[in-house]
């Protein structure tokens, strides 16, 4: 991402208000919710109502906000992702508002049968309405299921030249909790934390994939799930997650294309999702718990979403954007 020294101040200050929320002893969750009770998303947008909300929220003055609102908006159209994956300050203030209509009266997360659902029903009551979707065993069929592992991706990546690069240059890597700074780290762990043996440090990280070469294999063992139009439009990335019991992604909403798919190709995870505070009122918190060879779909950029990895095997997930 290329930007100007300007630039980069705006965001560092944007990022150190966040930080200073932080080191004072606020939790991410907690960060969340005080930005969700004081709804100065909303107030911004009204400077009269802006001035009262002032005193509500512990650490954004007027003016952070709003340069928060210029800089997010700026770097939004530029590559939305890097700036603010951290940062759920930015994050609520760049959301666009959403319609209720789709997690009103909802309870939990639908849930169909992957061996019977069929395109027909996924047009007729989930496509394109935000409606998050559980598909039990919709990817039983895939050979991925027997061979990714960590050693498969890691041979895969080590040995295809540039993946590694493109991840670090032309792609994403999130390191969640652990202190890798590349994939390469990921792959140069040793074999007993690569299993999380006991006593081993714990680890979860997510990636995309945007080597073609790469794809091209990994593709051998997956395929788009079954029950998406043959229309819809497909992202060229993959999005793999991968690690251990405990690991997961912290409570996040994203600010990509499309909605995500994501099949579970090892190991056990749930998801949170937290529907947007101008919801509160009328939805509920909703959570999915995804077992081998689930699929799950989600609109990641409507949805305030979290993972947990259970105990058990190492998590692996593949998944990518669809229309
Ligand atoms: O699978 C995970 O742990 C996080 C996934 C996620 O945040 C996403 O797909 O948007
Ligand atoms: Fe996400």
């Amino acid at each position: 991402m290329g930007s100007s020294a300007t630039q980069k101040r705006l965001i560092s200050k944007i990022n150190s208000v966040y930080q200073k929320a932080l080191d004072d002893g606020f939790m991410d969750a907690k960060v969340l919710e005080i930005l969700l009770a004081s709804n100065l998303k909303k107030h911004v947008e009204n400077d009269a109502s802006m001035r009262r909300t002032r005193s509500r929220f512990f650490c954004c003055s007027v003016s952070v906000a709003v340069i928060a609102m210029m800089a997010t908006t700026y770097y939004m159209t530029l590559d939305p992702r890097c700036i603010i994956a951290n940062n759920l300050v930015l994050q609520e203030l760049a959301r666009p508002a959403v319609s209720c209509d789709v997690c009103k009266d909802m309870f939990q997360v639908p849930t169909v049968n992957g061996d019977t659902f069929t395109r027909e029903e996924f047009l007729k009551d989930y496509a394109y309405n935000g409606i998050p979707l559980l598909v039990k065993g919709g990817a039983n069929n895939w050979t991925a299921l027997q061979v990714f592992s960590y050693n498969y991706l890691k041979d895969l990546f080590v040995n295809t030249e540039g993946a590694l690069e493109a991840v670090e240059f032309d792609c994403q890597f999130f390191p969640y909790k652990t202190k890798f700074l590349t994939l390469a780290e990921v792959f140069a762990m040793s074999e007993a934390q690569s299993r999380i043996d006991e006593g081993e440090e714990q680890w979860y990280v997510g990636w995309s994939n945007c080597n073609p070469d790469v794809t091209k294999q990994l593709r051998k063992h997956y395929k788009r799930p079954e029950f998406l139009p043959d229309n819809s439009e497909s992202s060229n990335l993959d999005w793999l997650f991968m690690g251990g019991f405990g690991g997961g992604a912290n409570v996040h909403i994203d600010y990509v294309q499309r909605p995500s798919w994501q099949a579970m190709i090892a190991g056990k995870k749930s998801w949170s999702l937290i529907p947007s505070p101008e919801c509160d009122s009328v939805c509920k918190p909703l959570n999915a718990t995804m077992e081998k060879g689930d699929i799950i779909l989600v609109d990641t950029n409507m949805w305030y979403h979290s993972t947990y990895i259970h105990p058990g095997e190492v998590s692996i997930t593949i998944g990518s954007e669809y229309d």
